[in-house]
């Protein structure tokens, strides 16, 4: 069995700094041997992907931009990709979005636009991405996506995200039933708390993180590498009987009451 990611290009959406999730995935694809193609959502991320991407020790990495909100977009980035790669061997969708205003207080108060904006990029984009990134699976694939323990129940502040992480969860396991007869996999990650860029302006993370460090399993938060190795393990062959499954790396807290 080939533990060994050599000779297979993967892509990786939704880097947006150092402490991205999604820059954790890539630092340990890239050190299992793999190939990257990068996405970003528009050109105020292109060179901090760039400058990261600059950091790992090989040069033949790849850039696009591709607003998952446009379906043009998506088929334009990858028609692209399969011009200059032929073939891509998985896929990892970390990408969503919410309004701020609407990440806390109380659901009740979601508004129609905001609900549909968060459920667009967050849980449709990975049906279009799937169904454009298919074609380049021609030797089977493996696609991930992030997800968060606020979409299996109420976590507070979470509000139109958990609801649409649901969605995602839901749009994660059809997407496996359709592809499987492919030999390609769809599966996600549900992560702990860790502090990136989605994190940033939450009052009482502080908070939530002490949470994790008294009550969780292992007393710990997780960190990107943790997800990072998880998503290589889902990415690799030795995951090969796993689809349709959300993975908690998340110290165990998901199973407390
Ligand atoms: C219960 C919590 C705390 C509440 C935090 C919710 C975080 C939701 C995630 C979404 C993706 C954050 C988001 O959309 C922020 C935007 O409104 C504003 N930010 C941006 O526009 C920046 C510039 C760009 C880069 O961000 C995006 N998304 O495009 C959950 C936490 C304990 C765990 C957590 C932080 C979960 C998670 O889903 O990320």
């Amino acid at each position: 069995m080939n533990f060994s990611l050599e000779g297979r290009t993967y892509v990786v959406m939704g880097v947006a700094n150092k402490r991205s999730i999604a820059w954790g995935i890539s630092q340990a694809l890239h050190n299992a041997g793999a190939r990257l193609v990068f996405t970003y959502a528009n050109e105020r991320f292109e060179k901090p992907v760039r400058d990261l991407a600059a950091t790992l020790d090989r040069d033949d990495s790849l850039f696009y931009e591709c607003d998952v909100t446009d379906d043009d977009a998506i088929n334009q980035t990858f028609e692209n990709i399969k011009n200059e790669v032929g073939v891509i061997h998985g896929l990892a969708h970390c990408i969503a979005f919410a309004k701020r205003e609407e990440l806390k207080g109380e659901f009740l108060n979601t508004s129609r636009d905001g609900f549909a904006l968060a459920h667009d990029i967050s849980a449709f984009s990975l049906a279009a991405i799937a169904r454009a990134a298919k074609d380049l699976m021609t030797e089977g694939g493996s696609i991930l996506t992030l997800t968060y323990l606020g979409g299996e129940r109420v976590v507070e502040n979470y509000n139109v995200m958990g609801v649409a992480k649901a969605s995602l969860d839901a749009t994660m396991r059809y997407l496996a039933n359709d592809l499987g007869k492919y030999g390609v996999r769809v599966n996600a990650i549900s992560a702990g708390p860790i502090r990136t860029v989605s994190a940033k302006g939450v009052g009482d993370f502080n908070a939530i993180l002490k949470e994790i460090e008294e009550r969780a399993p292992l007393r710990k938060p997780v960190n990107k590498e943790e997800v990072g190795d998880a998503a290589y393990f889902l990415m690799s062959d030795l995951s090969r009987g796993i689809t349709g499954e959300i993975i908690h790396v998340d110290s165990g807290y998901n199973i407390l009451g």
